[in-house]
């Protein structure tokens, strides 16, 4: 049996207490993230060294008792690893050279791929050898919608107008992108796993932007597809899904896909999400991120009641989204002693 509390959850076992993780656990909100960022000029660069992403991934262990690491990357590689220019400005995020709408697969192929992520897997294997006996090693990748929006829009977007008019006005072409991501972002996840990584996750940050039967076609057929591919590959591996903002269409999800867990964005109302999805599979979640930023009694009684909530069926304690940079490192651990303690 194993010591990680993720694991025995994932495998359906009930535990004391939920295991606990956050998304966006490493990154700026510390100040040894910021510190140790300034040894790369560019981020890409930064997730390409092993020393660095691993150190990055290792920081917050050493100071909570976080059931699990998350490898330390970004949902960008995967099209910087197909052949788009990606780079990352300070301040504004990131930037893509748009793919072009009527022959959105030119220059991208699968040829250098694992090659181009080569270091990306050995800091997953530094990672793993590294881990205290009890923390799961999370790898990760982008959904093809949410990587497919960066990629058509060149960037970050207030609303993805662009890509959604795209997908609508010409879903053959949409769909050949889609097709692609579908099967880089399998090769990617299945490498991760053969590198040392034990549960995976899927993050559907931008899901929440389609209508019903857009969120069918490009959100649950491509995670479902996935799911079949790693699996085929690596038949245990858990798989969490993280479709953010798909409101009563998270029960869709869940039994769509073939996914293990969903991760619940903080507008899930937890009754709701306790009766219809906690039922069929395992829930992550959902405090919301703009809370632990503020903290206080708040946070606390926000904390009890979601434990409370999800206390009779598994859970996994998380964020609804990642932390913020503005978060007070100390109500992380705040948290996580609230929920470790029984
Ligand atoms: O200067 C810096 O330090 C860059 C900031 C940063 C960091 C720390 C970016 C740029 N990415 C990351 C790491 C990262 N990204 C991780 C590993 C860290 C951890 O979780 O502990 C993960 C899992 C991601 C995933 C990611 N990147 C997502 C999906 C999750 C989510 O937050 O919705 C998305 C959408 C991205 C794109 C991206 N990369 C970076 C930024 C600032 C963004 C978001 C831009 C936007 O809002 O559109």
């Amino acid at each position: 049996m194993t010591e990680k509390k993720l694991l025995q959850v994932l495998d359906g076992a009930r535990t004391e207490t939920p295991p606990v993780w956050m998304m966006r656990q490493a990154g700026r909100y510390l100040p040894e993230y910021r510190e140790l960022r300034r040894r790369a000029e560019n981020f890409l660069d930064f997730c390409y060294t092993p020393p660095l992403a691993v150190e990055a991934a290792l920081q917050p262990l050493r100071r909570y008792d976080f059931s699990a690491a998350i490898l330390f990357s970004d949902i960008l590689v995967v099209p910087d690893a197909l052949g788009q220019r990606v780079w990352f400005e300070e301040g504004a995020g990131p930037k893509l050279d748009p793919v072009g709408r009527s022959d959105p697969l030119a220059g991208l192929g699968l040829d250098n791929f694992h090659q181009h992520l080569g270091n990306v897997y050995e800091a997953v294997s530094w990672l793993r050898a590294r881990l205290p006996a009890d923390v799961a090693l999370i790898g990760f990748a982008g959904a093809p919608w949410t990587v497919a929006a960066y990629m058509a829009e060149g960037g970050s977007s207030r609303d993805y107008a662009d890509v959604r008019g795209w997908a609508y006005n010409d879903s053959e072409k949409f769909q050949a992108l889609i097709d692609l991501l579908v099967e880089a972002t399998a090769a990617y996840l299945i490498r991760q796993v053969d590198a040392g990584a034990e549960v995976l996750q899927l993050f559907d940050s931008w899901a929440g932007l389609l209508s019903e039967a857009q969120f069918r076609r490009w959100s649950v057929d491509p995670a479902r597809r996935i799911v079949e591919a790693v699996k085929a590959a690596h038949p245990h591996i858990p798989v969490i899904g993280f479709p953010r903002g798909a409101g009563v269409l998270y029960a869709d999800y869940a039994g769509g896909t073939g996914i293990d867990a969903v991760s619940l964005d903080a507008s899930v109302p937890l009754g709701w999400a306790a009766e219809h999805l906690q039922s069929q599979t395992v829930v992550q979640g959902n405090l919301d991120n703009l809370l632990l930023a503020a903290g206080g009694e708040a946070l606390d009684e926000e904390v009890g009641r979601i434990v409370e909530a999800f206390a009779g069926g598994p859970h996994i304690f998380n964020l609804g989204h990642g932390i913020i940079p503005a978060t007070p490192p100390e109500h992380v651990g705040r948290v996580v002693d609230l929920v470790t303690r029984a």
